[in-house]
């Protein structure tokens, strides 16, 4: 539940957004964008891909405290032309779409409270800005944010909105990718989360297999604890690339094997065709 003040006391507009009033924000607030940045960056030395670092410095977001939009838009902008928009909290699948189709990220203006500093539900603007935000810097994968903006429109009218959270969670919030160095973290999801940045690189339990679109449309998630499965890419050619293919024969598939009653992967199943990485042993360590 929302209790930020400055978000209460606003009226969202019909896209959902608000006012950041930055400078509304308090100095423990900022102390703890501060904690969270510091300890972050210490546990993701060597572990988020190069880019991930390339737009932190660009947007200077370790600078001191919460950004400030009116600071850092203007650089964002001028590197890829997103920009960050104010929201109150989660918004309706369409109106996401519709921003992100604009190269628009909306992010939370409330910031988790230090008894929530390990794990919390919702997306606050660490997670939102730490997480999200630097990746937007990198011109393909700005360009695939885009692109599933504008597929997340034309795919809701054919009912796949499970299928299209599925490809942005294994992606967008939780992707891997293959590089010359080893495995990297890209997604939002890991970077801005303590223990799984540790877990998702480094422990056997969970499989991690290389991307296929269809095949994470497939799958199911859960949202409460770390991931059983990682998916990887090894580039983000290759992520852009997949969205430009024909989505209505996936969406044939889909919607007939649906009809037909099949049901979703699982996050521990391994299916035929996938190409693994390692087959993890799912010995499941609660989060820590
Ligand atoms: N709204 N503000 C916000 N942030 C998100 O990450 C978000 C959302 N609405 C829907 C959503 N994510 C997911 O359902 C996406 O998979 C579409
Ligand atoms: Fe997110």
């Amino acid at each position: 539940m929302i209790s930020d003040p400055v978000i209460l006391e606003q009226t969202p507009a019909a896209d959902f957004t608000i006012e950041q009033k930055w400078e509304r924000y308090t100095a423990d607030e900022h102390a703890i964008w501060d904690l969270l940045y510091a300890r972050q960056i210490d546990i993701l030395q060597g572990r988020a891909v190069d880019e991930f670092y390339t737009g932190l410095e660009a947007l200077d977001l370790g600078g001191a405290g919460i950004p400030d939009l009116a600071v850092i838009n203007p650089k964002l902008r001028a590197l890829t032309g997103w920009e960050i928009v104010m929201v109150p909290h989660l918004v309706p699948d369409l109106i996401f779409f519709d921003h992100l189709a604009n190269r628009r990220f909306p992010a939370g203006r409330f910031i988790r409270r230090r008894d929530q500093l390990d794990y919390l539900q919702e997306p606050d603007i660490f997670h939102d800005i730490f997480g999200h935000v630097p990746m937007l810097t990198h011109p393909v994968f700005a360009d695939y944010m885009q692109a599933y903006g504008t597929g997340g429109l034309r795919g809701e009218e054919r009912g796949m909105l499970k299928e299209l959270a599925r490809l942005y969670w294994y992606t967008v919030e939780f992707g891997l990718l293959q590089s010359a160095e080893g495995l990297r973290i890209y997604g939002a999801g890991i970077v801005s989360s303590k223990g799984e940045s540790l877990f998702s690189l480094d422990s056997p339990s969970p499989h991690r297999i290389e991307f296929d679109l269809e095949r994470i449309m497939r799958t199911d998630y859960k949202i409460d604890d770390y991931q059983q499965c990682y998916f990887t890419i090894e580039s983000f050619d290759e992520l852009f690339d997949a969205t430009q293919q024909d989505f209505k024969a996936i969406y044939d598939r889909l919607e007939d094997d649906k009809a037909a009653g099949q049901q979703p992967i699982l996050p521990a199943d391994i299916v035929k065709t996938d190409h693994l990485l390692n087959v993890g042993t799912q010995k499941r360590v609660t989060a820590q």
